[in-house]
Parts: C-alpha cells; sequence; structure tokens
C-alpha cells in the first residue's frame, strides 16, 4: 500500500509546478537573440539569375567569424557561402552566382550576448 501524499507535500509539489510554468511564461530577459529583421532576397521572393547579393540583417550586432550561411541548391546539394567581414556589424553578406531555380539559405548566427539563432530563407531565381 503506497502512502498518501501528506498536504503539506502536495502543497510543495504545486508550488513547484507553478514555478516552473511561470519560468516558462516569464518574458525573456532584456538581451539581443539575434533576429532576423529584413533579407535580400526576401523571404519567397524572386531575383534574376546571375550573380545574386545576398544580405541578411538583424537586429542586433552579430560575431560574424562564428556565423554561417548555407545554401540549399534546386538539387538538394549544399554549399557553404562566404561570409564577407566587412560592413556594419548587424549585416551578413555574400554573392553567388546562381541557375533559375528554387533555393534556400539556411542561417545560424552567434548574437553578441552569445546566443545562436537559425532560420531559413527560401526564394527563386528566375530566367533573366
Ligand atoms: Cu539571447
Amino acid at each position: 500500500m503506497t502512502p498518501r501524499p501528506t498536504l503539506p507535500r502536495l502543497l510543495a509539489r504545486r508550488a513547484v509546478a507553478a514555478f516552473l510554468l511561470l519560468g516558462l511564461l516569464a518574458p525573456l530577459p532584456a538581451h539581443a537573440h539575434a533576429i532576423l529583421e529584413e533579407s535580400v532576397p526576401a523571404q519567397d521572393g524572386t531575383v534574376p539569375a546571375g550573380t545574386i547579393g545576398i544580405t541578411l540583417r538583424y537586429n542586433s550586432r552579430l560575431d560574424k567569424a562564428r556565423s554561417r550561411m548555407m545554401l540549399t541548391r534546386p538539387d538538394r546539394s549544399q554549399t557553404s557561402l562566404p561570409i564577407m567581414q566587412a560592413g556594419p556589424p548587424d549585416v551578413l553578406t555574400s554573392s553567388i552566382e546562381l541557375k533559375p531555380g528554387a533555393y534556400s539559405i539556411r542561417w545560424s548566427v552567434l548574437a553578441t550576448d552569445g546566443h545562436l539563432t537559425r532560420g531559413d530563407v527560401r526564394f527563386t531565381v528566375t530566367e533573366q
């Protein structure tokens, strides 16, 4: 026969559960995860074939040396895009020659608060 939990023990369990729940619901502390604010090509946008300039602008400064952009081509093959070190600290830029088709860029960036964020930008390259 299992002993029934005492009332204080039940209350303690509820307090722990409430505490954990509050932790999940509480607003995030003031910091600067990198959130993508604007991209070229735009999400679900189209660009003409040729040399494509890629620009991802974030809400915060980035550690560019530890940030990555991976291009997925229409045939699902992947290429790491070189990130230019020059330019504003909240913008990643690259460029690459692309043929028509559906592409996506998976980005993962390290913000100066030490947090990594990821996302995808899908776009279509059209005939010139
Ligand atoms: Cu953060």
